[in-house]
């Protein structure tokens, strides 16, 4: 080729790079707080409206075999940050406040390999991953944290709702903070002359009904002690308020490049303590009333989009890092007003079970133009393959190493495949292999049942099997019947757990 035409031939395949890349959508990540399978309209339930939510639905696919990697939060948000099963790596388990960061700096995440291909990349809401190296001083820049991890913009509550420090922090240092009035934390020893749950009940106004009865902040004891920082500590009743409107700015200061938006809403953990608008809004208390609160706020991301004319141009997702659970610590009436709402939908056990309802949650996917409205799939995805899924829409490639346990999935994503997985392996303490139809629960000590949650857990000292093909409620163990399938699917988990997939 003559250096005119080899110069020419370049500058086109840059500017059809440059074009595809153009292509590439925004991703906004909604993951939800311990929303069971059959918390949402647009999966059954009628106890509780979800017309945001089912707008999503109605205008992308609709998933009904997706599963949070681990039956709680912390393991699942590592998971599907890193697309490594949190199983193989001690420490990540639920964490406290103060825990240190469980993933090192460096590591490739989600947010990482995305930015690694120009998106700008933010993260909103829950973080619950540990920050720092283990003695955060929370009156300074809090390092490590989400930016040594890919995310460009950061506005967390650190841990839980539940759990101290109840402050938001964005780009690593605490909001709002007066610094004549630094904070301090502490999970083992309370702090002289600051009112606890346990000591002085009169002061709340949502009462434990297990642990929580640590620090008060707004009337509401959590776990763990703290002190200080009065200026920045949250009003329960606006996180979703102000977490939405972080999300909305985010959005609309990134519009003109590709983003990518984690937007990790509190609800509806505990404590459930929506803004009044939403409080009756359902028969179920605060609980169904929270439902409603999260759908208002993925009505609020959509609504933005569109007025930024970017619904074409951004990959919605909406999931749920763990399934459902009533009593979860404080009395807020959710048991008492269920009535026939079914949290799980047709699923057994809940958050914290080996049975399906402890992984298994909703997933919606909408892209319009390239998402079919209105469909439905039952490919096997994991939401520790969407490193990998993201990488492949952005047009990346892995880094040696990144999201080993993760697939693409994106065929699957995008509706186009209607398989994804062979096999996927669920996470409540004890493991879980699906393949294809059928489920095997590996043996384990622990307990049955939860009486605090009154969850079912599902363990037994015997491997269990169950065709979910079948017997999505899992009521009949055949281990029995199929020694040689249990033998073979055995073998298979602990191939995968010793490493090779
Ligand atoms: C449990 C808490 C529960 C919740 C959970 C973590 C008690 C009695 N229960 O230990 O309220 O915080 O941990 O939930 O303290 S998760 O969704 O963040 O995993
Ligand atoms: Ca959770």
């Amino acid at each position: 080729m003559r250096r005119r035409d080899f110069l020419a031939a370049g500058l086109a395949g840059l500017a059809a790079a440059q074009a595809a890349k153009a292509r590439r959508p925004n991703i906004v990540l909604i993951y939800a707080d311990d929303v069971g399978y059959g918390d949402l309209s647009c999966y059954g339930a009628t106890a509780v409206r979800t017309p945001n939510l089912d707008r999503l639905a109605g205008a992308g696919l609709q998933f009904s075999n997706v599963h949070a990697s681990s039956a709680t939060c912390t393991p699942s948000r590592y998971s599907m940050l890193t697309g490594q099963y949190a199983w193989r790596k001690k420490g990540t388990n639920v964490l406290p406040g103060d825990a240190a960061m469980i993933i090192p700096p460096g590591t490739p995440t989600m947010a990482s390999l995305l930015k690694a291909e120009g998106y700008t990349t933010g993260v909103v809401g829950k973080w619950h991953l540990g920050l720092g190296n283990g003695n955060v001083d929370w009156n300074g820049e809090i390092t490590p944290g989400p930016r040594e991890i890919g995310f460009d913009y950061s506005f967390i509550i650190p841990a839980t709702g539940d759990r101290v420090p109840c402050v938001f922090v964005e780009n690593q240092r605490v909001a709002n903070l007066d610094p004549a009035d630094p904070i301090s934390v502490s999970y083992t020893t309370p702090f002289p002359g600051e009112p606890t749950g346990k000591d002085n009940p009169q002061l709340l106004k949502m009462h434990p009904s297990q642990g929580h009865n640590q620090t008060i902040v707004n009337g509401v004891s959590r776990i763990g002690y703290m002190k200080g920082g009065k200026s920045a500590l949250w009003v329960d009743e606006d996180i979703a308020d102000r977490l939405t409107a972080k999300a909305l700015s985010f959005i609309d200061l990134n519009k003109a490049k590709p983003f990518f938006l984690y937007f990790a809403t509190h609800d509806i953990h505990v404590p459930r303590i929506p803004h009044q608008r939403f409080v009756g809004k359902t028969t179920m208390g605060p609980r169904g009333d929270a439902i409603a609160e999260l759908d208002w706020c993925v009505g609020e991301v959509l609504k933005a989009l569109d007025k930024h004319h970017l619904t074409n141009d951004t990959l919605v997702l909406f999931s749920s890092d763990n399934g459902p659970v009533v009593d979860d610590g404080y009395k807020d009436q959710a048991s008492e007003k269920l009535g026939a709402h079914k949290p799980a939908g047709p699923l057994r056990g809940g958050k914290y079970s080996i049975f399906d309802a402890g992984t298994r949650v909703p997933l919606l996917a909408r892209w319009p133009g390239h998402i079919r409205k209105d469909s439905r799939s039952d490919a096997l995805i994991s939401q520790t393959d969407f490193p990998a899924t993201f990488a492949a829409l952005a047009g990346g490639t892995l880094p040696v190493g990144a999201s080993p346990d993760g697939v693409n999935v994106l065929p699957a994503l995008l509706g186009q495949s209607k398989t994804a997985r062979r096999q996927l392996v669920e996470h409540a303490g004890t493991l879980a292999l699906i393949e294809g139809d059928w489920k095997l629960v590996s043996p384990s000590n622990g307990a049955r049942r939860n009486e605090a949650t009154n969850t079912e857990l599902g363990n037994s000292k015997e491997p269990q099997l169950y065709n979910l093909a079948e017997d999505l409620g899992e009521a009949t163990d055949l281990a029995a019947k199929y020694p040689d399938r249990v033998r073979a699917m055995t073998a298979m988990l602990e191939k995968i757990r010793a490493g090779s997939n």
